[in-house]
């Protein structure tokens, strides 16, 4: 079973890793969509800490992943599904619901996120950081 999972995984955290080790243990092989700098923009207008090449670097160093492409569009979920062939979409709790449209090409399960920790909290903290 392939599972496909999207995310910009930017000053990569226990989260990420979380999450994606989760997704994994779903089925056999792990696809991930790593958003690309200017979809990130697009969605948060402020650009990634760590670009596109260095977060696709990280994610597919990661033992649990089988593959990475470049999300450059938020629309083209279901694209992606299909050229990859899919058999399920997962993602954060933060995205209940968002995605239940993309029910008929493959299976939709939303796992929960890990408390406490964010991209942008991490942001915070350092800026405090004299
Ligand atoms: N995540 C998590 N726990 C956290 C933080 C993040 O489980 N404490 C999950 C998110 O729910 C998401 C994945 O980690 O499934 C990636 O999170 P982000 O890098 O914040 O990705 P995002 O900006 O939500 O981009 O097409 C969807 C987008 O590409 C997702």
């Amino acid at each position: 079973m392939k599972i496909i999972t999207f995310g910009t995984f930017d000053m990569f955290h226990i989260g990420h890793l979380n999450i994606l080790e989760r997704a994994k243990e779903q089925g056999d092989r792990l696809i991930v969509g790593v958003s690309s700098d200017a979809l990130n923009f697009s969605k948060k207008s402020r650009n990634p800490i760590c670009d596109e090449d260095a977060r696709m670097r990280i994610v597919s160093a990661l033992k649990c992943v089988d593959e990475v492409f470049l999300e450059e569009s938020l629309a083209l979920k279901a694209e992606y599904i299909q050229r990859h062939q899919a058999d399920c979409l997962i993602m954060g709790d933060d995205w209940a619901g968002k995605f239940d449209h993309l029910a008929d090409l493959c299976k939709v399960i939303y796992l929960p996120r890990t408390p406490a920790i964010s991209t942008t909290q991490l942001i915070e903290v350092v800026k405090e950081i004299k």
